[in-house]
């Protein structure tokens, strides 16, 4: 004959007779269901006798044993703590370009002869995603809003085991000038091999840098402890990448991956501010800190490995000519929207477009493997918001925001345009506002 209980009753007691054996499980039999009960658990659920009976058994039974983990073999994707990896190479944090990467260092070069030299050394890092709300983050909310009644959801701090290059995930931005012979001299310091495929570049095939399908490549991969060069001219110009070319669903998900800048020869015009942001997404299932590889559906989106309040933002002057080159190594399309500006959409992995080529947009839609080059005139003061337009990526899947006010995380950051008149407030209501976009159509 059925008995009905309560199903928090029910696992409540399955529980206990699991762990306590016989004695819980015939307690579940007298159990009768309280008013409380009815009013807290709206499922009522019939167990029979022989379902109790299983229950009983379930005490008498051996439990599985936790899986066996070898620490010799089960390290992955963790840093070795015994093991000692390179610190940056000199040249690491040396500003020898003109692209700023927003929380990145840069990455300069040596001189061989006519040849540049880079130096890339593929390790496991921890970095952290954000440092979290500090006191000042709450100060600065109070002074610019009512916020206090809607408790804002403040920002943990993120930490991940990563895999990048130099200290940094995504890799640095590397930056040449079409024309260059380069070389990049790789050091693999992860756990298994790996090679680095030059993205969207034009060639030799001996250089392609992707491994790991044979006898079809030209390379086999970087073994680990292993260094190996990959020399070639630069025939183009544009926002090329760098990722992994071997085992890349779990290398390439970890961030092994960096933009690739090549300034043309004869560029068209100046520009004053030059950025370039690497969109990733990554999974964590609770409690981990290497991201989750094989999981599509991420649950941190980052501008170059990071979100505010961690995350800088993109500081420029009234007037500057700004470009803004956007790398996509993630497994998404990201349409990233600038607020307070048409810009021009200028380039592709393939390089600048021709005029005619160019279009207006507020959004623009980079897809998985990538870039697009956006360029404006910063003629409009203000704090603009810049972000990806999928919801989920701008606020990393937390839709608790409390009356619309959206937490400032995922692919989220700020271009600060400063007025030229230290005195111009952009925020009142009644400073004097011009519209010059017309005066910057055609760029
Ligand atoms: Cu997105």
């Amino acid at each position: 004959m059925p008995h009905p209980i309560s199903r928090r009753r029910f696992f409540a007691s399955a529980a206990a007779a699991i762990t306590g054996g016989g004695v819980a499980a015939r307690a579940v039999g007298q159990a009768k269901p309280s008013r409380n009960d009815l009013i807290h658990d709206q499922d009522i659920v019939d167990i029979t006798n022989q379902e109790l009976d299983n229950l009983y058994s379930v005490g008498n039974r051996e439990l599985p044993s936790a899986l066996p983990v070898d620490p010799e073999r089960n390290h992955f994707p963790r840093i070795e703590k015994g093991k000692i990896y390179s610190p940056p190479p000199p040249l690491m944090g040396k500003q020898m370009g003109r692209v700023i990467s927003p929380g990145i260092p840069p990455l300069g070069y040596e001189m061989d002869g006519d040849v540049k030299v880079f130096k890339l050394i593929a390790q496991p890092i921890e970095i952290e995603i954000t440092d979290g709300f500090t006191e000042h983050t709450y100060s600065l909310l109070n002074s610019t809003g009512p916020y206090r009644p809607f408790s804002y959801r403040p920002t943990v701090k993120k930490t991940m085991l990563a895999w990048g290059f130099n200290g940094s995930c995504p890799g640095p931005t590397l930056e040449a000038t079409e024309g260059d012979t380069v070389r990049i001299v790789v050091k693999n310091e992860l756990p298994q091999p790996t090679s680095i495929h030059w993205h969207g570049f034009e060639l030799p095939f001996s250089q392609d840098g992707a491994s790991g399908y044979f006898p079809w490549n030209a390379h086999r991969p970087i073994l680990p402890g292993q260094t190996r060069e990959y020399q070639f001219t630069l025939h183009q110009s544009g926002t090329l990448m760098y990722h992994t070319g071997f085992n890349m669903m779990v290398q390439e998900g970890m961030g092994l991956a960096g933009n690739f800048v090549v300034h043309p020869r004869k560029p068209e015009h100046k520009i004053d501010r030059d950025f370039a942001i690497m969109l990733q997404q990554w999974f964590f299932i609770p409690g981990n800190e290497a991201p989750n590889v094989v999981q599509m559906e991420a649950k941190i989106a980052t501008f170059n490995g990071l979100t505010l309040p961690k995350l800088p933002m993109l500081q420029v002057n009234q007037y500057d000519r700004v470009r803004i080159r956007f790398g996509n190594l993630s497994l998404k399309m990201h349409p990233i929207h600038l607020h307070g500006y048409s810009f021009e959409v200028v380039g592709t992995t393939g390089g600048p477009l021709q005029p005619s080529a160019r279009y207006k947009e507020a959004t623009v839609a980079i897809h998985p493997g990538q870039t697009r080059d956006i360029e404006f005139v910063a003629w409009n003061p203000g704090t603009w918001r810049m972000h990806c337009h999928v919801l989920h990526h701008t606020m990393n899947m937390m839709p608790n925001a409390p009356m619309g006010i959206m937490p400032p995380e995922g692919m989220f950051t700020w271009v600060n345009v400063k007025p030229r008149d230290p005195q111009y407030d952009p925020r009142s209501n009644t400073a004097p506002w011009k519209f010059e976009g017309n005066k910057y159509n055609n760029l």
